[in-house]
């Protein structure tokens, strides 16, 4: 049976919860994470060094990453619909993820850890300022793409570039905190697709920001 170490409501694990329930997999979860377990314990430090959750156990495999889960977790159920083996596809799937992990990390902290929660370091001007103009700013790439007609990011089907972008893009939605908030209706529309699918409501559109 598969094994998810982490709180449910990590943005982390978020991800990785909302493909579980999208592929329809058994598996056992455990509360690990800030006001939970300790990851800083030998038990767990053992499964990841770097002590975040989240971690899958799959028998005798610990994989760590979110993404990296989401991608091993389509592989071993062969959903080549979420995760196409033909290269220069997968390419396209795995380039919104990596901007994701890359690009949008930065100004999620700050905008909502400092922007929305009021969180030290993150909420000093100089560091939410600018985090929630980024913030805004690819949104409105995400909002262009959009537009140009294709439902989801990587063409007609949903795919797991949809599963990182899709929380972000719930999280942008959720904040009240953003001066002057654009309107992004190409957005708009995707936020409403992607929450016609009730693994997206039971995990990531669920409540939570
Ligand atoms: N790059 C890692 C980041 C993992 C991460 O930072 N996880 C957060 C939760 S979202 C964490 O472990 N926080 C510490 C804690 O909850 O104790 C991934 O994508 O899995």
């Amino acid at each position: 049976m598969l094994k998810l170490l982490g709180r449910r409501n990590a943005f982390n694990v978020r991800k990785v919860l909302w493909l579980l329930d999208e592929l329809g997999l058994e598996f056992e979860q455990e509360d690990w994470g800030r006001f939970h377990r300790d990851t800083q314990v030998p038990e767990f430090l053992a499964l990841n060094p770097l002590g975040t959750v989240p971690v899958l156990v799959d028998g005798p495999a610990v994989i760590r990453e979110s993404h990296v889960i989401l991608r091993y977790l389509a592989s071993r159920q062969r959903a080549w619909g979420l995760y196409p083996q033909e290269l220069v596809a997968r390419a396209g799937v795995e380039s919104w993820m990596d901007w994701v992990a890359y690009e949008m990390t930065g100004p999620m902290r700050g905008a909502y850890l400092g922007g929305e929660q009021g969180l030290e370091p993150w909420c000093q001007p100089h560091i939410a300022g600018p985090a929630r103009a980024d913030y805004a700013q690819r949104m409105g790439v995400l909002d262009r793409v959009l537009a140009a007609g294709a439902p989801y990011l990587a063409g007609a089907e949903f795919t797991l570039a949809d599963i990182p972008a899709g929380f972000i893009v719930h999280r942008w939605f959720s904040m009240k905190n953003i001066p002057d908030k654009p309107e992004y209706p190409a957005l708009a529309g995707y936020y409403a697709r992607l929450s016609e699918r009730p693994a997206y409501l039971r995990h990531i559109r669920n409540g939570l920001p």
